[in-house]
């Protein structure tokens, strides 16, 4: 069964300069292109928020952004105004080999909802549809890459394992938020749920 290879969120809001920039986030963008060249199905996920979206800090009154707050019905962390859908910052990096994908899927499009993994909205029952596009490509594993680890890369790969795929995370083309100890929740929640975390050494 071919894997396919889940390029979360490669977008330049989280990139350097970005709205809710990750370290480095910049960094994993020619290894990300290596492995999308030898990928059998290729899919590109991109946050994607109306301008309103519940997840913004800006969205609730006396909120700050990283503080926490309800957002349909959970409480969660309220972010920076970010990926609003068609501006710059919601866009691609531009280093990205976006021309390989055979699927860009969007999420967070809710104006309800948000949607930290590819496959689920934070809910955790309204489908993107992602489970059954890779079902019906014939899709039996998943390697997952891109931003933030910690919270979309985390939760892509936790529901992928779930849903029964064989998932593996190649952490040298991810970087993290890592704020208040969210990596190594993160990182305990994959293996958790099956996850394998391929380190490469190399980076850290
Ligand atoms: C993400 C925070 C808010 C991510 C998306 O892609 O990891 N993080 N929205
Ligand atoms: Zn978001």
């Amino acid at each position: 069964m071919p894997e396919a290879l889940v390029v979360v969120d490669l977008q330049n809001d989280f990139c350097p300069g970005g709205a809710l920039p990750v370290a480095e986030g910049d960094a994993i963008v020619p290894l990300v292109n290596r492995l999308l060249a030898e990928a059998h199905v290729r899919v590109l996920t991109q946050d994607w928020h109306p301008p309103q979206h519940p997840s913004f800090a800006a969205s609730h009154p006396a909120a700050t952004p990283f503080g926490r707050g309800l957002v349909g019905g959970a409480e969660q962390v309220l972010w920076p105004v970010h990926c609003v859908q068609g501006s710059v910052g919601a866009a691609f990096h531009p280093g990205l080999e976006t021309n390989r994908a055979d699927l860009i899927l969007r999420k967070g499009v809710s104006d309800e909802l948000d949607s930290y993994s590819a496959f689920f909205e934070n809910d955790r029952v309204t489908s993107t549809g992602l489970d059954g596009y890779l079902r019906s490509r014939g899709v039996g594993a998943v390697a997952v890459v891109g931003l933030a680890l910690d919270v979309c890369v985390a939760a892509t790969a936790i529901d992928a394992a779930r849903l029964g795929y064989r998932v593996r995370v190649v952490e040298p083309a991810c970087r993290a938020i890592d704020r208040d100890g969210s990596l190594a929740a993160a990182r305990a929640a994959m293996k958790e749920a099956g996850v394998t975390i391929e380190r490469g050494g190399v980076h850290r």
